[in-house]
């Protein structure tokens, strides 16, 4: 091979490897879906994550301060139509919210908990951390619920967000 057309080769490898790396980022394919008891179910792409109201949080990882960026869970919630607010009494408060991951994990949230019109609080769907796109054992979304004591309800590889209102 002559030292050019290796050159063109190496460069198209190159291009190959690096456009792959871009589109890695499934940008408009749906990464999470909220469904169940909501007015309005949700197919969320990481576009229109990225559209919604922002919140960044910090977390400790072992004695490393982390910061993941996202979503407040009850804006998304606010955005499916789930009784949020002024609707969150009665029935309503035997509503919980169900997250589902890839790997088949699962975590519950009351709905109260994470309704910031009804309690402080910092839940959000992150697709960043510290300011890059998260790991493939993360991402692309997870849940980051940085006032637990533990991580265990910071569901990594979530796909699914299912609302369930005991109380019909
Ligand atoms: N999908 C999924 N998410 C998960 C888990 C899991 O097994 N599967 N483990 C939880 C536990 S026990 C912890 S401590 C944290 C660890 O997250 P980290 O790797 O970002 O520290 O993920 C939580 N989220
Ligand atoms: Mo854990």
């Amino acid at each position: 091979m002559s030292g050019a057309v290796a050159g063109a080769v190496m460069f198209l490898c190159l291009a190959g490897v690096n456009a792959r790396a871009v589109t890695q980022e499934p940008v408009t394919t749906t990464v999470l879906s909220v469904a169940g008891d909501v007015a309005s179910p949700l197919a969320l792409s990481l576009t229109t994550l990225r559209g919604y109201p922002r919140t960044t949080v910090t977390v400790d990882d072992d004695g490393r301060s982390v910061s993941y960026e996202g979503v407040l869970l009850g804006e998304i919630l606010k955005r499916a139509g789930a009784p949020l607010g002024a609707e969150l009494r009665g029935n309503n408060m035997a509503t919980y919210v169900l997250a589902t991951a890839r790997d088949g994990y699962q975590v519950v949230f009351s709905l109260a908990e994470v309704d910031p019109g009804f309690t402080s609080n910092d839940v959000i769907v992150a697709d960043t951390i510290d300011g890059k796109p998260l790991f493939d054992y993360q991402g692309p979304v997870r849940i980051v619920a940085p006032k637990d004591a533990r991580a265990v309800r910071s569901i990594r590889m979530l796909e699914r967000i299912d609302v369930v209102r005991v109380r019909k």
